[in-house]
């Protein structure tokens, strides 16, 4: 439209100039037709006044003058007529026309001498008239008196009115019809080939290939189209034959590694990427506080941390709530922009929220009302209705953004968390030929539990749309099928671990997530000068180092921790001077009053712990309160001799695999809560119950006299289990359950 207008604006502006220009003319020309006609008129009648005005002034006939007057008066047009004496003095004067004689008229005393005719407008009360004054001469060529005709113009004005009306009626159809003709033909020569174009491209892009039909056109948008199906054809044969390379490779390799996912995936899943869906966006545009420009940043979540790395290895597209301050400016029309940034190794999608709808669906319903609620840590779950409306809301937005985005074959959705549990239904309602799997990342309560939940039978069915429902751990698949047994009506196949619900059966399987088990990657090559910093700054040196690595939140047990530290250092003088725990913590959901109570809480007990040991150099508790990035967060890990994970309930913990990966030289011990669901793989760490403060603190002393042989054996272990069991190992079994159901139901 812009454009058209573009276009067509400077012809618009030609053509207005050249008819107003051609318009002052003809106007002018006919003004000055209609004024000669008028002196031609006035001048006749004049004449043919002055011999009846001879008599009547040579007679000083008074009567026969006023007689006279009122018959020329009748005659169209003529406004009114008068006779002057040799004086310049009126005899007599049209009735209408009285007020004429007060009027100052210079030019009667000049003719009274020059006799000379004259024609001229003149303004009289609102008017213009037209005055034509002749003087009427004796035979001896002595004035007698005077002659004036008088006219009405106001017939001119009217006539060059009704001209300027055509002259812009026309030339309003004039534009509006170059308009009209100017949109027909771009669509015609521009928009219908580009639609055209698009539509093509956008079924080559889901893979309908077989609604695919070559089109001609001509010129130069002919050649550009010839370029677009050639650039088509080359993409599709080079998918297809990355899709075959990958089938045979796959056979070959044994260890999961990036390039083993990448083949899987292709093989699998043929020529279509897949799509993830999370509330957490894997990269955010933050406007930096200090410089005012827009910086990347992948935050602190455990979800982004396992996702990640798979995107990464197999590209596809990562739908997810764009919830950063510069996230706008960094995407194309579609909302999308390819990441990492510079990278590009896969699309990221962002759907945008309101403030309300972030306020119900994130804060309220997901992470004040689910989140309590499978955690098991007395934190009471809140249940708004306002809050699981817009969460119901938010989920079909993202249903129809990833809608928007699928393949007509094969398209899988991996949905992540406890978010979008009614994502599944709302996508198979439109693609039932859709495969979609949920993660869910958090514990599965028990049924007696999660029935407090006043929504959930809508949650149950809405997750039993689902093909496959996957937990990290078997526990939490057997309260998964406990709850929709006891809540929905089902039946719960314990053979093969499905749901089945209205003929649509859900498989519920454990797939233990776990990190990308950097472990010699590169992301370790760790610069010493680094860790030296760190140790100076923070009074490190010579000093034996607990770590601690979380988002701030209550089910990660931080209070629990430092209440430990508290006892430890209590029980133990001896490590006093000797001990610093330094504790990385990233402030999140913020906005809710449990969070910002939480951090309240830390802020002061911290305080108030390293008053109680402080010696005025050294304090036992370096509190880290900010967001890392993870090339920050590895010389930590690296220098530290323990790594205390203290959950009070947590789906897998992720920090926990990360500290084992990072520790090349097999140094460090793991203290782990037995609520993770970590502690069942890393049975080498040293595990504790974080509410018993006692056994913790403990657990602290047994870690760091532990024996070094001892420390490196449980390090290697643990290694093992994480570098086995790696992400790309997990993505690879889901991926691989997830084509086993593709090949049934095709
Ligand atoms: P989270 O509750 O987010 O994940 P977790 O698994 O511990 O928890 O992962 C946290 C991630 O954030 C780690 O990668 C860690 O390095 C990073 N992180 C922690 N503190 C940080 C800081 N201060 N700055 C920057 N980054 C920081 C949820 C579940 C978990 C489950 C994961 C994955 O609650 O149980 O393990 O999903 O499924």
């Amino acid at each position: 439209m812009k454009r058209v207008l573009l276009f067509i604006l400077p012809i618009l502006i030609i053509i207005s100039v050249v008819f107003t220009v051609s318009g002052i003319v003809q106007v002018r020309f006919t003004q000055d037709k209609l004024m000669d006609d008028l002196k031609r008129k006035a001048k006749t009648v004049n004449e043919s006044l002055e011999l009846s005005a001879r008599y009547i002034l040579v007679n000083n006939d008074l009567k026969s003058a006023n007689r006279l007057v009122e018959i020329f008066q009748r005659k169209e047009r003529l406004q009114g007529c008068a006779i002057y004496d040799k004086d310049g003095q009126i005899l007599a004067i049209t009735e209408r026309f009285s007020d004429w004689s007060q009027k100052d008229k210079p030019y009667i005393k000049d003719m009274l001498i020059n006799k000379n005719p004259r024609g001229e407008l003149e303004s009289f009360r609102e008017y213009t008239v037209y005055s034509y004054v002749q003087p009427v001469l004796d035979d001896d060529n002595n004035v007698l008196g005077l002659v004036e005709v008088l006219y009405d113009t106001s017939y001119m004005f009217n006539t060059l009115t009704e001209l300027w009306k055509k002259i812009s009626v026309t030339l309003i159809i004039l534009i509006l019809l170059i308009t009209i003709i100017a949109f027909l033909i771009q669509r015609q020569i521009f928009i219908l080939p580009v639609r055209r174009l698009t539509q093509w491209f956008s079924h080559f892009q889901r893979g309908e290939t077989d609604k695919l039909r070559p089109f001609k056109e001509e010129g130069e948008f002919g050649k550009l189209i010839s370029e677009v199906e050639q650039v088509a054809l080359g993409l599709r044969v080079a998918r297809k034959a990355v899709s075959d390379e990958a089938h045979v490779r796959i056979q070959k390799e044994e260890v999961w590694t990036e390039a083993k996912l990448r083949d899987l995936i292709h093989a699998k899943l043929g020529e279509n990427a897949f799509f993830v869906v999370s509330n957490r966006e894997p990269y955010l545009h933050i406007i930096d506080e200090n410089t005012g420009v827009p910086k990347c940043v992948r935050p602190a979540s455990g979800v982004v941390t396992a996702i990640d790395p798979i995107l990464r290895a197999c590209g596809g597209t990562w739908v997810a709530h764009g919830s950063a301050n510069a996230d706008r400016q960094f995407v194309n029309s579609k909302n999308k922009l390819g990441v990492p940034p510079g990278e590009d190794r896969y699309i990221l999608k962002r759907v945008w929220l309101t403030k309300e709808e972030e306020d119900g669906y994130y804060y309220g319903f997901s992470n004040e009302g689910l989140w309590p609620l499978c955690h098991v840590t007395h934190t009471r779950p809140i249940f708004r209705e306002t809050d699981w409306q817009m969460y119901k809301k938010v989920n079909q937005k993202f249903a129809d953004s990833i809608l928007e985005e699928l393949p007509a074959k094969n398209p899988f959705v991996f949905i992540q968390d406890y978010h979008f549990t009614l994502l599944a239904k709302m996508i198979k309602e439109k693609r039932p030929d859709a495969i979609v799997a949920i993660f869910w990342h958090i514990p599965w309560p028990n049924p007696e539990v999660f029935a407090i939940c006043p929504y959930q039978h809508e949650i149950l069915e809405g997750m039993l749309a689902c093909d496959l429902i996957g937990f990290h751990l078997q526990f939490h698949c057997n309260n998964f099928l406990d709850t929709a047994n006891r809540l929905v009506e089902c039946r719960v196949d314990t053979e093969k671990f499905s749901i089945v619900r209205a003929n649509k059966e859900t498989f519920v399987r454990a797939f233990p997530i776990s990190v990308d088990g950097y472990i010699g990657g590169n992301i370790l090559k760790i610069d010493p000068e680094q860790i030296k910093k760190i140790r100076k700054e923070y009074n490190l040196e010579d000093k034996v180092v607990a770590l601690g690595v979380d988002r701030i939140d209550y089910t990660k047990g931080i209070i629990e921790r430092i209440m430990a530290i508290d006892r430890f250092l209590e029980k133990y003088p001896q490590y006093r001077n000797k001990f610093v725990f330094v504790q990385l913590a990233a402030p999140s959901r913020t906005h809710i009053k449990r969070y910002h109570e939480l951090i309240a809480e830390i802020d002061e007990l911290v305080e108030k712990k390293n008053w109680k040991y402080s010696d005025g150099v050294w304090n036992p508790i370096v509190y880290l309160k900010r967001h890392f990035s993870p090339e920050e967060i590895v010389p930590y890990y690296s220098l530290a001799d323990l790594c205390i994970v203290s959950s009070l309930h947590d789906g897998m913990n992720l920090v926990a695999k990360e500290y084992v990966s990072s520790k090349n030289d097999l140094s460090g011990t793991l203290i782990l809560s037995r609520f993770t669901g970590a502690s069942r793989e890393l049975t080498d760490a040293i595990q504790i119950n974080p509410y018993s403060i006692e056994e913790f603190s403990d657990a602290i002393k047994f870690a760091i006299e532990m024996p070094v042989e001892e420390k490196r054996k449980r390090m290697e272990n643990m290694r093992n289990i994480v570098k086995e069991n790696n992400v790309y190992r997990w993505a690879g079994k889901i991926i691989t359950e997830l084509s086993a159901l593709k090949k049934e139901a095709g």
